[in-house]
């Protein structure tokens, strides 16, 4: 195991950066990326020599390009980076947050996989897996863009799977419920309170928890391809099913 690379994008934050910590536990090189530099080093100089990490922007081609050249060879592509922007309805709709989570969310995995499929492939042992939501199958109101982005990420990854059928690649889609990261204060333009009010009342799941289920996926025998994994906080059922211990049931999304 010691040998195989693992690219995790989005790893300055959050899910991304659980899971190159916990997958270099696990013995994997990582190669870590993400916008904000200044944090993907600090955390690579955490996890110490099985971690590197560039500059990284998935919406951009270019930035992908640049960044997949550095990464020589890969097995394990972790397509993590992502997120929601805005809560508002879709008769108001802010059609330049749509396109960034489109650009972001489902162009993101395309642009990533087009440039290290052929590595992935000639290791003969590949694996991409997508951290999609429970907003690609289950929608909600008032977050038309981001639902309607991991909706899309699911079907990519659903024909990549038929596409690749006979070589040597798996491909996974793990779909979390809510996760306790910086998501919700990037979907709320930096609001402390309101990003604080969606988990009051309930326990929702650790960015830990999600990692440990990309390295459960990815550390199956290779025969072994989960499709789907869907993991949610016990107190949330669906999307906007949240059970929330009264004291502090303040809730700022619409009808959660
Ligand atoms: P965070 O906001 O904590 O992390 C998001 C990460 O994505 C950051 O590292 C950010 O890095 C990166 N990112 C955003 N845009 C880009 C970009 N254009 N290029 C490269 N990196 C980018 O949120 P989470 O950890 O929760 O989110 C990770 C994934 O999990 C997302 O796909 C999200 O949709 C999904 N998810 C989250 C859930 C939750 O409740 N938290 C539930 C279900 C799914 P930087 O800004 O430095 O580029
Ligand atoms: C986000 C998960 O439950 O907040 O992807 O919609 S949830």
């Amino acid at each position: 195991m010691a040998d195989r690379v693992a690219v995790i994008t989005g790893a300055s934050s959050g899910i991304g950066a659980a899971t190159g910590q916990l997958l270099a536990e696990s013995g994997y090189e990582v190669v870590l990326g993400a916008r904000r530099v200044e944090r993907l080093e600090a955390l690579a100089a955490q996890i110490g020599p099985r971690a590197r990490c560039y500059e990284l922007d998935v919406s951009d081609p270019a930035s992908v390009e640049r960044f997949c050249l550095k990464v020589p060879a890969c097995q394990l592509l972790v397509n993590n980076a992502g997120g929601a922007l805005g809560d508002e309805p879709i008769s108001s709709a802010d059609l330049a947050s749509w396109r960034q989570m489109y650009d972001t969310n489902v162009l993101g995995i395309v642009h990533m996989t087009k440039q290290l499929l052929p590595k992935l492939l000639a290791s003969a042992d590949g694996h991409i897996v997508t951290i999609g939501s429970v907003a690609g199958f289950d929608p909600y109101p008032n977050s038309g863009g981001y639902v309607a982005a991991k909706h899309a990420a699911r079907a990519v990854m659903d024909v990549l799977r038929l596409e690749l059928l006979g070589q040597p690649i798996r491909v996974s889609e793990i779909d979390p419920g809510m996760v306790h990261t910086e998501f919700s204060l990037v979907r709320f333009a930096g609001d402390e309170e309101r990003a604080t009010a969606m988990y009051a009342g309930m326990t929702p799941l650790s960015p830990l928890d999600v990692a440990e289920c990309v390295a459960f996926v990815a550390n199956r025998p290779s025969h072994v391809d989960i499709d789907r994994l869907v993991v949610r906080p016990r107190d949330q059922a669906r999307p906007t099913l949240v059970h929330r211990r009264p004291a502090d049931a303040d809730v700022s999304l619409a009808d959660r």
